[in-house]
């Protein structure tokens, strides 16, 4: 009907926004009604000359339905959202699918730090590589990523993922995505961190194959061929 959301490249966009719109359509549907009874009520029970105003104790059971049938139907409703939105949430909340791209991504007053674990890797060791706002990843593979805060509650945001996840110190929360397209697409900070909040932005690189391994070779040119170079991890 409308298109409003931001431009999806996301493998799994389609089920997030499909959530969005269960929710918009019934949250829509349940505020149009409510309205409309609001203002038929103002209309119809309007002042007049003689009619004096009813003094209602909600006690009788016709008067208490006014509050129980619609506290029902919204619980039954958040019910069907949740099972409607189930298979998404599991998907994209659950188990992360093999990957061999890993990233860990912390977020610190006010940057994005993405750390790749370089050619051997392994996260923690001489050949990491930390990048300030820049992530850059390969179109058409799952990106294993690990969210960490430095200090405060920061939320990895990426619109055109479908992605956003808090950030929370001491916890190191997984998350993943496979973009569909290339291009430079913009990462927030979805969590109000304090005064530098809204410079907290980052940019997301999504390269062809090929692209990607060029930007990974000029970034980590071949290390010097050491006893256990058959270590070497392909990248
Ligand atoms: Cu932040």
């Amino acid at each position: 009907m409308f298109d409003w959301f931001p431009q999806n490249i996301s493998t799994f966009g389609g089920d997030i926004d499909s959530v969005f719109w269960l929710i918009f359509y019934i949250v829509g549907a349940g505020f149009i009604l409510g309205e409309a009874v609001i203002i038929y009520c103002a209309i119809r029970y309007r002042r007049k000359a003689g009619r004096r105003a009813a003094f209602i104790t909600g006690e009788k059971m016709s008067e208490l339905a006014w509050v129980m049938v619609p506290a029902a139907i919204v619980l039954i409703l958040d019910f069907g959202i949740e099972f409607a939105g189930g298979e998404a949430w599991s998907k994209v909340k659950g188990e992360t699918p093999a990957s061999d791209i890993k990233v860990i991504v912390t977020g610190k007053q006010f940057n994005w730090n993405f750390t790749y674990p370089g050619p051997d890797g392994t996260f923690g060791t001489d050949d990491d590589l930390l990048l300030e706002n820049e992530l850059h990843v390969p179109v058409r593979k799952v990106v294993d990523i690990t969210i960490k805060s430095e200090d405060v509650l920061h939320s990895f945001f990426v619109p055109v993922m479908r992605l956003k996840q808090d950030a929370i110190p001491g916890r190191s929360i997984p998350a993943w995505f496979e973009a569909t397209a290339t291009g430079q697409y913009e990462i927030g900070c979805a969590e109000l961190c304090g005064y530098g909040h809204y410079t907290m932005r980052g940019f997301l690189f999504v390269h062809t194959a090929e692209d990607y391994a060029k930007w990974i070779q000029e970034r980590w040119p071949p290390a010097a061929p050491s006893a256990d170079s058959t270590n070497v991890v392909q990248l």
